[in-house]
């Protein structure tokens, strides 16, 4: 049976579960959904809550990427992304704690405050590897989504999103300075969280997304100021080394 990812291509939390299965040498397929039509169909797979990434395991539904790495680390031991000490594995879990509430979250929210208002480049992320259809689809739709990205994600609140982001990146910053990796030595999913979790913004040349060629330019100097900083640098040698496909 074919082991297969719902997701959104553009998704950051998407991209932590293709690294994450890639990392665990899992084939897999990938089915690129659009947002608004997805929720229908989360909610026909049994979901209350609507987000992908979501991991059908020869007919076993996980949704949400912090979940679906646990469930591959017990399905594939091999390469752990958690240490088995117990301490360090929590230290591992409040790191990935941090990149999903300082990172993912606010980063998610300033780059839509900007890349909604670029209709094309938006539908040009969301439609990625998927066929006409969708994109006709997501044309139809985006006045509506707009609407709901803008409320859900508060879209209109980039300052307090940039100073999360800020705490988040500092407190990655004063670790990564110093050592390569937040855990121990060696490679664990703290890392491979920051790394997804950051990407949009170093954009590795490894990375599957396609990125508007150009950045527009509020968004272009929020990127620069933090692009050149420890985070941003370890990413992309996080990316060089260990994101094989
Ligand atoms: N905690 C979740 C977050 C997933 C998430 O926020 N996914 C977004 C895309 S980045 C999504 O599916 N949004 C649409 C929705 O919630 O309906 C994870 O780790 O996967």
């Amino acid at each position: 049976m074919t082991i297969k990812l719902y997701q959104f291509m553009i998704s950051h939390y998407c991209e932590r579960s293709r690294w994450n299965l890639d990392h665990k040498g899992v084939p897999f397929q990938l089915v690129n959904w659009i947002p608004g039509p997805h929720i229908p169909k989360t909610k026909r797979m049994g979901f209350k809550r609507s987000y992908v990434p979501i991991l059908d395991y020869e007919g076993e539904l996980v949704q949400s990427s912090d979940n679906i790495a646990r469930f591959l680390e017990q399905k594939f031991p091999e390469k752990p992304l958690w240490p088995a000490d117990a301490d360090a594995a929590a230290e591992v879990d409040r790191w990935v704690q941090l990149a999903d509430e300082k990172i993912g979250i606010p980063l998610r929210s300033i780059m839509y405050s900007v890349l909604i208002h670029e209709r094309k480049q938006v539908i040009d992320l969301w439609c990625q590897d998927n066929h006409l259809l969708n994109r006709m689809i997501s044309n139809l739709l985006f006045p509506v989504l707009k609407k709901k990205l803008t409320r859900f994600y508060k879209l209109n609140d980039r300052p307090r999103h940039e100073a999360a982001f800020a705490e988040g990146i500092a407190a990655f910053d004063a670790v990564y300075a110093k050592q390569d990796f937040l855990v121990g030595d060696s490679f664990t999913f703290a890392d491979l969280s920051l790394a997804s979790l950051l990407a949009p913004m170093v954009m590795p040349p490894q990375h599957q997304v396609k990125w508007p060629a150009e950045t527009p330019d509020s968004l272009q100097s929020f990127f620069e100021k933090h692009q050149s900083g420890p985070s941003g640098q370890r990413t992309l040698a996080l990316y060089r080394d260990f994101r094989g496909r």
